[in-house]
């Protein structure tokens, strides 16, 4: 079985490389790192071509136009595709999600077709964030489950696993979101095709190194988003 790590990166310069040495630690045949980079100005770019050139399982797709947190993850979705993975991740680069939970996110994939790095349960945390940005988590969490009908405890989350055939099946080729509001519409389509999602206790860690790219803006733009799906799927489009 090929595994594929997929991490799409803006300015991650002084994670990128620790990161790629830890995932190539673990203890997992076939895994490969795809890095997609949207040509950051700190050359993060440059730090994965390097390593690629010297290992054949660290690949590189550098974006040139269409910046942006969405497009980045549909483009390296495809390109983990293209390049034969049976399993995919998606992860941050910047340690929130930290690599020793991907042998678990793999070995959930027996129990499911998609499985998710969860806060929320038992044995999750959501690190020592402060209780302001948790109640606003857990708000933003109500109402997808609410408006979507999604039975999982942590939506938000972008620490993920997909069986092949999930991706294969939500058509990559619609996509609306352009942005990390992505997060939202693929869990609201995979829902909708009726694949069985499970949820891995993670315990997620503030960023140290580099700067927030996103942030708590694209948490409203994620309530959009959710508007929008629900509106497009109750008039048969989606
Ligand atoms: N390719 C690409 N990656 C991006 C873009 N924006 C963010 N990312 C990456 O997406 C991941 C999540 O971004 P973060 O800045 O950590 O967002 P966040 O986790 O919501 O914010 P913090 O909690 O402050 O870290 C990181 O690996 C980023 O480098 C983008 O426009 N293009
Ligand atoms: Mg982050």
């Amino acid at each position: 079985m090929k595994t594929i790590v997929m991490i799409p990166t803006y300015n991650e310069s002084e994670n990128i490389a620790k990161l790629i040495q830890a995932i190539k630690q673990l203890p997992i045949k076939n895994l490969h790192v795809l890095v997609t980079d949207d040509n950051s100005p700190d050359e993060t770019w440059k730090i994965v071509e390097k390593l690629s050139k010297k290992d054949k399982t660290i690949h590189l797709l550098r974006r040139m136009e269409n910046k942006g947190r969405g497009l980045a993850g549909i483009a390296g979705f495809k390109e983990a595709l293209q390049l034969g993975a049976d399993a995919i991740i998606e992860m941050d680069a910047d340690y929130s999600h930290h690599p020793k939970y991907i042998p678990k996110l793999l070995e959930a994939l027996h129990d499911g077709d998609m499985a998710l790095g969860s806060r929320f349960v038992k044995g999750g945390s959501d690190g020592d964030r402060p209780l302001w940005r948790q109640f606003v988590t857990f708000g933003a969490n109500m109402y997808i489950k609410l408006f979507l009908g999604v039975k999982v405890k942590d939506c938000n989350s972008g620490y993920r696993c997909y069986k092949r055939k999930v991706l294969e099946t939500i058509n990559l080729d619609t996509m609306i979101a352009k942005g990390p509001d992505i997060v939202q519409e693929i869990l609201y389509k995979v829902h909708l095709k009726k694949f069985k999602i499970v949820e891995v206790p993670i315990s997620f860690e503030e960023r140290k190194e580099g700067k927030s790219k996103l942030g708590m803006k694209h948490l409203f733009k994620g309530y959009t988003m959710v508007l929008k799906l629900k509106f497009l799927h109750l008039v048969g489009k989606l």
